[in-house]
């Protein structure tokens, strides 16, 4: 067994026998109280999950094992003459609960690189579809075709015990955590550059390996892709991805069907692909004004136009967040150092200043601030990706790193089936008329 699957049994036995105390001793103590309104719209705010990687404050944003994004970009190793955390040291942290060292992330990257063969039929599944295929769908299917390597279901298959699911669901989170940089890649080289693909380079870490097999060998944007696959890792465990990676592995599915159901959700535009809409959206304000950069007033009247249209605001708001988002905050950090002048990068500034009030006037939004997917487009832009279509498949990328640290912790604690009770509204009509 290798040191760090040793290690993360150590702490996994250590947390199980405190959770089986906590259930024991204070298992009927009440967590929270729910609302008609609550069960209506989207269970908000209802406290119903464990999530051990991450934890989502409203207003400072998210900690990952109590550690901010700033703290990240500080403490976590680095490549070789680079800025930006490793994202290898990011899944040690979520899944051990411990800052790595760099022979830690070093390890991890090589273990992944080992791991990342993508057997020939899961190219031949992508290339079964027309071309014309939403890179997110061709993601999931591809996930799906990977899912024939999965050592989790050999084993189930085979009678393996309730004790060593935690062991296999880890070995299966690995190699697919390994394999997606390359099975996303060929996606974006099929798609737009003409199937011309490009040879991993073992050398790489595994986002600088991810951001050359796409074709971007600049160290700037190996750089983007490094903080970029940090920050989008883990959002807590309620999101849309996280919870049906949590939801769907609680049936005992492997790690692959688990990610493939997560990244449908992921897919959507009230979630990931949220970061695609925000591209669209400030290119048709731009192409409409007749290019440059917009004044203030510009994009206030487009911003009424969108809502008029009854269309959201891309980028903004949150179902818990209350303030800007430090993933948002981060990005614009990276922005002022490596591109301040450029212009799509100086439009989504603008659109900060500008849009924050006009969603705080409508009197409905709770969150008026920008999150994660507001920035991010014009980032990629800038390095050249420009096919905004293929953005939220990035984000999936990154988010594979929480969801399946997260399933790993699911087996481990040994959490059941999750099978939460619905109602009809007639039941809710006569159970507030008291019957
Ligand atoms: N533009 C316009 N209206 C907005 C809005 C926005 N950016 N954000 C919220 N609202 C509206 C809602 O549509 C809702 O209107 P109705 O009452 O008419 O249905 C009202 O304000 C109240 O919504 P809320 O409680 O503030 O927000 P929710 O928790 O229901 O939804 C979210 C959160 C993210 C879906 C919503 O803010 C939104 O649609 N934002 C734009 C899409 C987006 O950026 N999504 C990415 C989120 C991050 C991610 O998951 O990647």
């Amino acid at each position: 067994m290798s040191y760090i699957k040793e290690k993360f049994k150590a702490k996994a036995d250590e947390l199980s026998a405190e959770v089986k105390d906590l259930l024991k001793n204070h298992g009927t103590k009440k967590v929270d109280d729910v609302t008609i309104a609550q069960v209506y719209q989207g269970m908000r705010g209802i406290t119903g999950l464990v999530t051990e990687t991450s934890l989502l404050d409203a207003n400072e944003g998210i900690r990952f094992r109590g550690y901010s994004i700033p703290e990240l970009r500080e403490h976590l190793p680095k490549a070789p003459g680079g800025a930006e955390p490793l994202p290898e040291g990011l899944f040690y942290l979520m899944l051990i609960g411990e800052l790595p060292t760099e022979a830690d992330v070093q390890n991890l990257s090589s273990v992944l690189g080992r791991r990342s063969h993508v057997p020939n039929h899961v190219f031949d599944a992508i290339e079964a579809l027309p071309v014309s295929t939403h890179p997110m769908t061709m993601f999931t299917v591809a996930v799906m075709a990977l899912q024939t390597e999965s050592v989790f279901a050999k084993a189930y298959a085979d009678g393996m015990s309730k004790k060593d699911y935690w062991s296999y669901m880890y070995e299966d989170t690995l190699n697919l955590i390994a394999r997606l940089p390359r099975v996303a890649a060929y996606i974006y080289r099929r798609k737009y550059k003409n199937g011309q693909h490009i040879q991993p380079d073992g050398m790489l870490d595994w986002a600088g390996n991810f951001a050359h097999m796409l074709g971007y060998d600049d160290e700037g944007f190996k750089e983007l892709m490094r903080l970029y696959m940090v920050i989008h890792a883990d959002h807590e465990g309620g999101n849309v991805s996280a919870h049906t990676t949590h939801l769907v592995g609680s049936a005992l599915s492997d790690a692959y069907l688990s990610f493939a159901a997560g990244m449908n959700g992921l897919a959507g535009p009230l979630h990931g692909l949220a970061n695609q809409e925000v591209i669209k959206w400030i290119l048709s304000m731009r192409e409409e004004l007749g290019g440059g950069i917009p004044t203030k007033e510009q994009i206030a009247a487009y911003v009424k136009k969108t809502l008029s249209e009854g269309k959201v605001v891309p980028g903004y708001g949150h179902a818990v967040l209350r303030k800007t988002d430090p993933r948002f905050t981060a990005q614009m950090e990276f922005a002022k150092k490596h591109l301040p002048e450029d212009e799509l990068v100086r439009i989504v500034w603008t659109v900060y200043e500008t849009v924050p009030p006009i969603l705080q006037d409508l009197g409905k939004v709770k969150n008026p601030w920008p999150n994660v997917d507001a920035h991010s487009g014009a980032l990629l832009v800038h390095y050249g990706l420009v096919e905004y279509e293929f953005y939220t498949v990035l984000f999936g990328v990154s988010r594979a790193l929480g969801v399946l640290a997260s399933l790993c912790w699911d087996r481990a604690l040994s959490l059941s089936l999750e099978r939460p009770k619905s109602v009809t509204s007639e039941w809710m009509k006569l159970f507030v008329e008291g019957k």
